[in-house]
């Protein structure tokens, strides 16, 4: 059979660890004849819980979990591992502001970046940054990463994409694989951008089948930018499950291949449609069955497409230059 993989998880003793541990030693993410370790890293006020978590991951008896390592040191966690999902974050606590939460994550994710450097499997390794604010996360881990590839890093926003197919598949009366060619443009954040304009149902514009721009403009793009905090008015605690499925999905789909379907991926820009070179930038992406991914080419934005894109790229910017003086 197939030799394990190491698979580093950050924050995992957190909500969103919690969820997806169990999915990553079920198979979920890389098949069932894909046999894993898990590398888990959380706080030292967290080693308890993680041995808890361990303890139960060790109770399900999964066929394809080879190993579990419990560790607060990001050398040992990051060590020769093929895949890394960094989780873990600086929650933003009462009073902070948005600088300060930008700075504290750039500490940690500096940390992080750098011990990817020196410890993971340059060769093979898959980054994906889920904790906020998770684009520029990335760009700080890659910044601190100089010898590995920036286009090995990610950030999620395959979250937002698949929030946005639910509400599609609602609305049209179709199922969410019958939906093709819809993407999240730029940040992970409310100023994130769904873009409905290049979708189609088995070959019909999505724009005619929902013939309805007040509802696409008023409803539906609020309702997937603003999802995260609904769930927290609803659940009384931030999305998990969601969470970690979309992560799942994104590590999936990058690792076997899209079948020629849309994704979206915020991925480290060469200046493609306008967006900095250098930010992580949520694209439309097409992933070979060889495990790389390509932006979708030559789509031409309308007016009002052009200004969504805009207002998340600026705040990009501004994010990255709260940080600047941090990067290497
Ligand atoms: P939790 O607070 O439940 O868990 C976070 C865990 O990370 C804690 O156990 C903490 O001890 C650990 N941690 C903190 N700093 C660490 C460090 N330097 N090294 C290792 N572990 C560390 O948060 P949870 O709900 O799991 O969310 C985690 C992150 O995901 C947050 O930043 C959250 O904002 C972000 N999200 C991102 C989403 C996305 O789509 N990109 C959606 C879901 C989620 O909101």
């Amino acid at each position: 059979g197939k030799q394990p993989v190491r698979i580093a998880v950050t924050g995992a003793s957190g909500q969103i660890g919690y969820q997806l541990l169990f999915r990553i030693a079920s198979g979920s993410m890389l098949g069932p004849d894909q046999p894993v370790i898990l590398q888990c890293l959380e706080l030292p006020q967290a080693m308890n819980a993680l041995k808890g978590v361990s303890m139960e991951l060790d109770d399900c008896a999964f066929p394809l979990l080879k190993g579990i390592v419990q560790t607060d040191d990001p050398n040992r966690a990051f060590a020769g591992a093929d895949y890394a999902l960094l989780v873990g974050a600086r929650p933003r606590s009462k009073g902070m502001e948005r600088g300060d939460l930008l700075k504290a994550n750039a500490e940690i994710f500096s940390v992080q970046g750098k011990a990817l450097d020196k410890n993971a499997n340059k060769d093979t390794l898959r980054v994906l940054v889920v904790g906020n604010p998770a684009n520029t996360n990335a760009l700080i881990a890659a910044r601190n990463a100089p010898s590995i590839d920036p286009k090995r890093f990610s950030a999620m926003t395959r979250l937002d994409h698949n929030r946005g197919l639910a509400q599609l598949a609602e609305k049209t009366g179709s199922s969410v694989t019958d939906i093709e060619k819809f993407c999240i443009w730029g940040n992970h954040s409310a100023t994130q951008y769904p873009d409905i304009n290049f979708g189609s149902i088995n070959g019909k514009s999505l724009t005619s089948i929902i013939n309805d721009d007040e509802w696409v403009k008023k409803n539906f793009i609020p309702t997937v930018q603003q999802r995260g905090a609904a769930i927290i008015a609803a659940r009384g605690l931030s999305s998990a499950a969601s969470a970690a499925s979309a992560a799942i999905d994104h590590m999936r789909d990058w690792t076997y291949g899209t079948n020629g379907q849309w994704t979206s991926m915020a991925i480290y820009s060469e200046g493609e449609y306008g967006a900095d070179k250098g930010l992580y930038f949520s694209y439309p992406v097409i992933v070979s069955p060889n495990g790389k991914y390509e932006i979708v080419k030559g789509l031409q934005l309308d007016q009002f497409s052009k200004e969504r894109f805009e207002k998340t790229r600026a705040e990009l910017v501004e994010e990255m230059t709260a940080i600047k003086e941090l990067l290497p």
